[in-house]
């Protein structure tokens, strides 16, 4: 049977492919392993039987025999390092993508997560015009320095590897901010990510999600 991870019955961003069962998605694509889906409402996500998986109550979990996990980084970083393709060979280069994915979502994630509360869910607070310039300058602070070190490579470091599936899957969630334009080679670097098959594939299973929610 393969490994089963959750996502949301119905995504808050309509089929966009910015939840974070989307990354477990393409880490799977690219590995070229099965999974399946078990679909959670926001309800049941805060429920006894999915909080014994996620503590927090959330989206992804991944369950295989008797391993359970959760958090999207530890979920690929499994993944990737069960089945071939998406960590190098030598033990060094893999070392360097690990560290990829800890800076996508320790370093890079944690400003753009910000600019999201801040347009969500802070925009009514008196100060909210005030910050908003402020979160805005720390992630082109991040996007300046990943400019510079990606300068015209095609991934961070070699071949493309799960630290560039890490990163290319948090700069997607800027999405319509016009931020990522200011950065030409980043943003082609997203481009490069979502021309992937693999990709491709995960995104469209998220959608059909979506598409299936909306029409039932
Ligand atoms: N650190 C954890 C991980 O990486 O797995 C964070 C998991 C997480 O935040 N999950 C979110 C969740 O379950 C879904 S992805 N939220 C429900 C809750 O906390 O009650 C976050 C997300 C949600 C919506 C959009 N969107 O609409 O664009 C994008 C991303």
């Amino acid at each position: 049977m393969p490994p089963i991870i959750t996502a949301f019955k119905s995504s808050p961003d309509r089929g966009r492919g910015l939840a974070r069962d989307m990354r477990v998605r393409w880490a799977f694509e690219e590995v070229g392993q099965p999974y399946e889906v078990r679909l959670v409402s926001f309800g049941e996500m805060k429920q006894a039987p999915h909080l014994a998986l996620h503590p927090f109550g959330q989206i992804p979990t991944y369950e295989d025999g008797d391993l359970a996990l959760f958090e999207s980084g530890a979920i690929v970083l499994h993944i990737a390092d069960r089945h071939p393709g998406l960590l190098p060979g030598d033990a060094d280069a893999r070392a360097r993508a690990i560290g990829w994915m800890f800076a996508a979502l320790s370093t890079v994630e944690p400003p753009i997560i910000d600019l999201q509360i801040a347009k969500l869910l802070e925009n009514d607070k008196p100060w909210a015009e005030q910050r908003l310039p402020l979160v805005e300058e720390r992630i082109r602070e991040r996007l300046g320095q990943l400019s510079n070190r990606l300068a015209d490579a095609d991934w961070l470091d070699g071949e493309f590897s799960a630290g560039d599936l890490m990163m290319a899957s948090v700069l997607l969630r800027l999405g319509d901010s016009g931020i990522l334009e200011e950065y030409p080679n980043i943003s082609a670097y997203i481009a490069r990510a979502e021309a992937r098959p693999a990709y491709k594939r995960a995104f469209d299973a998220q959608l059909a999600v979506f598409i299936a929610a909306s029409n039932g």
